[in-house]
């Protein structure tokens, strides 16, 4: 258990900010190799096209060239994948490879590569390369993508489904015949991506003495692309070693298999020298896994009281062009359809979810996964049900939350749930907005003409997949951690994590538990990770696992070391090691027991002479002693196949219907992420999260003309929040730790991202429902506003 005392709870900052911020950050592109080559991708400019023909006559007698790959070349040494997820029967999607041989499926799919010595010597042979294409129809609009008379996506396939499936519980339409009124609304959800500060970037170093191969990249999981590369390069897998270095931000972004990232690592092995790639901001726009694009048409049953009788949803989403590899890129239309619903007492439900192809880029995760989606549409659907009967927002969802003891149990889409705080985080809201004092302000500024909306969004986090999370089938994913804890002759102690840290601050957390399992400060643990030839298995970042997962593995590590210390210590002492405990960085008598001098508590041995003793003077110790100072332990999850946390936004916002512009007042956020380990650190998940969040809600969108050309691929027409964008932001927590763990740790990281769009979305049209206006799409831009506000105007408010 948690101790009172502990450095567990306890506000530290990130052992690496300060590093970090002196510029002393080693990223891929800050790492350089002996006889290292720079590589640079021709990437398709239409967005649906046949390769005819590529001239690189001109490319390769440019200065600095060294080599032109295309996709013949990189073909004859690695095969071709499979987007299906081997977990994900019934998924469909063409074979990918890592640059495009006969045919690019989207604008921005990498079909040659020029090597050269420098950067700009490739970039500019890149531009001379040239191809002849034969551009073929391109799927742009999803409304439209599964039509009879839409050309495929592939002409290999007979139209453009990736894939189906229908979820049911109850009879939702019996459930509607019995309700007293049924509402519909269709919502749309705009394609955005990830933009990381950090673009993708990867160096290859392909040894042909002995076939081994070391590749620094910035990505989540250095075990997945160990296993990917070993594979499709046919290298034994130890003999393959991914460093992740410092990576600047990931989001799910970092989580996928790449054609460029492979192409590199086939170039390093077609010329036996390292190769680096960066991207660069403006192809990230047109590479980087894209997310969101979803259509929903939903449906909600409610009686007269109030209850909401039944929800069923038509869920159109889309891969892109293939589906994203190793990870599965249904996952935003996927997520939507099972966690619909999911805080409310509803028996009676289904779903229809149809995964299109577009000739747009593969469709990836980030942050939120769906639930965002679903968050939206759940809570607007709820609101709308509240205004039929007359009820107070707040009221409703009192009326229909599952109760605190109706745990555990699925989400009306069937995915299971860990027990959820709703009705607790709820009153924590009510609180912390000071709701009625909000409402009572809301309608004196609207008797001024003031047009201020109130949402509130409840929100689950799907958190830490574990076993079974990718049922029978099964996946090459890992659900577990690993975490391996040494005690040095200094008495400190270093930790080496599989859970890897893209800028969340995880790895201070891990040393927190560290710390508390072997009573020293937090300083002194120093934690290493991202190196495959060094920490144990495990899956690195996703799904908000770090601590959940990452932190059990680690209190376990350290409990074992914990208990090697103190068995070590009684040998050295001649004390019964039950006597003893760690605090203050030395072996303590227990509490209550009594030592020599008849003294409670007091430090015995420090942990600096326990380890001079262990590693140097061995011959000092009882015969048969073996000091064991190093610990490995992992950790898989037990029990439930994966942690729900569950928590509420709050937005307070104003619309100015002359230019459509909503500014936010402030946003509110309780959240309820069981033990909450670093407070510092889970604020600012939640805070970024909210952000990225508002930007989703507002601003984030990749425009696409209708021959699947992306129109803002760059960060002065991509709107991302910025410091005016960014409102207060207070937050607060319900702590229901989990029972299943020591730590009791549940996922953070993406709470803000899914909760705070539902909330924008509700706030926006409570301040438009005077009006008789509503918007139904994400981002809600100001042209939505306005086109929302005139179509209400001529009496048609949709
Ligand atoms: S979007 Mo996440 O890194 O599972």
């Amino acid at each position: 258990m948690v101790g009172s005392d502990s450095v567990i709870g306890r506000s530290v900052p990130r052992a690496d900010a300060r590093r970090l911020v002196a510029g002393r950050g080693r990223y891929v592109d800050d790492i350089e190799l002996p006889r290292m080559v720079h590589l640079a991708f021709v990437r398709s400019p239409h967005a649906h096209a046949l390769i005819d023909e590529i001239d690189t006559r001109e490319a390769v007698a440019m200065p600095g060239v060294i080599r032109v790959i295309t996709g013949a070349d990189v073909a004859e040494i690695c095969p071709s994948w499979q987007g299906t997820a081997d977990h994900l029967p019934g998924l469909r999607s063409p074979p990918q490879r890592p640059l495009a041989v006969d045919r690019a499926a989207w604008q921005g799919e990498a079909v040659a590569a020029v090597a050269a010595v420098t950067r700009a010597e490739a970039e500019d042979a890149a531009e001379a390369v040239t191809v002849n294409w034969t551009p073929l129809p391109a799927v742009a609009d999803l409304g439209s993508a599964l039509d009879g008379g839409t050309p495929p996506a592939h002409p290999e396939f007979d139209g453009n489904l990736a894939f189906e499936q229908t979820f049911r519980s109850g009879d939702v339409e019996t459930a509607f015949a019995d309700a007293a009124t049924v509402i519909e609304r269709s919502i749309s959800f705009g394609r955005h991506t990830g933009v990381t500060l950090e673009p993708r970037g990867v160096i290859a170093d392909f040894n042909p003495s002995n076939r081994s191969l070391t590749v620094y990249v910035a990505h989540q999981a250095p075990w997945q692309q160990q296993d990917v590369f070993s594979r499709l390069f046919d290298l034994d897998e130890h003999d393959v070693r991914i460093i992740t270095p410092d990576i600047g931000g990931a989001f799910g972004l970092k989580l996928q298999v790449y054609g460029d990232e492979v192409a590199t690592v086939a170039v390093s092995m077609l010329l036996g020298r390292p190769v680096k790639f960066v991207a660069d901001r403006l192809e990230a726009f047109v590479s980087d896994g894209h997310s969101r694009e979803v259509l929903v048409m939903a449906r909600i049953g409610v009686s007269a009281d109030g209850r909401i009788r039944g929800l069923s949803l038509d869920v159109l989403g889309t891969v892109g062009a293939y589906s994203s590899y190793r990870r599965i890129g249904i996952a935003d239309g996927a997520m939507t359809a099972r966690y619909a619903g999911a805080p409310y007492d509803i028996g009676d439900y289904d779903a229809r979810l149809r995964i299109a192809f577009q000739n747009k880029p593969p469709s990836g995760v980030y942050r939120g996964v769906g639930q965002p989606i679903a968050c939206a549409v759940t809570e607007q659907m709820i609101d709308l049900a509240a205004q039929a009967c007359g009820l107070d927002p707040i009221e409703i969802r009192r009326r229909n939350y599952v109760p605190t003891d109706g745990f555990p149990r699925s989400t009306p889409g069937g995915a299971p749930m860990t027990p959820l705080s709703l009705h607790a985080c709820l009153d924590r809201l009510v609180e912390i907005m000071d709701y009625d004092a909000l409402r009572a302000d809301q309608a004196r500024r609207r008797a001024a003409g003031v047009r201020h909306g109130v949402g509130i969004a409840t929100f689950v986090e799907f958190s830490a997949a574990g076993p079974g999370t990718y049922g029978p089938a099964g996946a090459r994913l890992t659900t577990q951690d690993g975490c391996t804890v040494r005690l040095e002759p200094s008495g400190k102690v270093r930790c080496v994590t599989s859970v890897t840290d893209q800028g969340q601050g995880t790895w201070t957390g891990i040393a927190q538990i560290v710390a508390d399992r072997l009573g020293v400060e937090v300083a002194d643990v120093r934690v290493v990770a991202g190196d495959t030839a060094v920490t144990p298995y495990g899956g690195g970042a996703w799904a908000s696992r770090g601590l959940t997962i990452g932190g059990e593995a680690a209190w376990k590590a350290g409990q074992a070391l914990r208990e090697n210390i103190l068995a070590l210590a009684g040998a050295i002492l001649q004390t019964d090691p039950g006597r003893l405990t760690l605090g203050g960085g030395a072996v303590r008598n227990v509490d209550g027991s009594e030592n020599d001098d008849g003294v409670d508590g007091q430090p015995r041995i420090s942990l600096a002479e326990l380890g001079e003793i262990c590693h140097f003077r061995q011959d000092t110790l009882p015969p048969g002693t073996q000091p064991e100072l190093a610990v490995t332990r992992h950790y898989v999850p037990e029990g439930p196949p994966n942690t729900v946390a569950n928590g509420m936004v709050g937005a307070s916002v104003e619309v100015d219907i002359e230019t459509g512009f909503v500014s936010i007042d402030s946003l509110w956020m309780v959240d309820d992420c069981g033990r909450v380990v670093n407070p510092l650190l889970v604020d600012e998940q939640l805070r970024g999260a909210v952000i990225q969040g508002i930007g989703g809600a507002l601003l984030e969108h990749c425009l696409y003309d209708g021959e699947g050309q992306l129109l803002n691929g760059t960060l002065a027409d991509y709107l991302v929040p910025m410091a005016v964008e960014m409102p207060d932001i207070f937050v607060a927590h319900v702590e229901t730790p989990v029972t299943e763990t020591a730590l009791g740790a549940k996922g953070v990281g993406e709470a803000g991202t899914v909760g705070a769009p539902g909330a924008l979305l509700l706030a926006v049209n409570d301040a438009l429902a005077p009006l008789g206006a509503h918007v139904d799409c994400l981002p809600i831009t100001p042209e939505s506003v306005l086109t929302a506000l005139a179509a209400a105007r001529a009496g048609n408010p949709s």
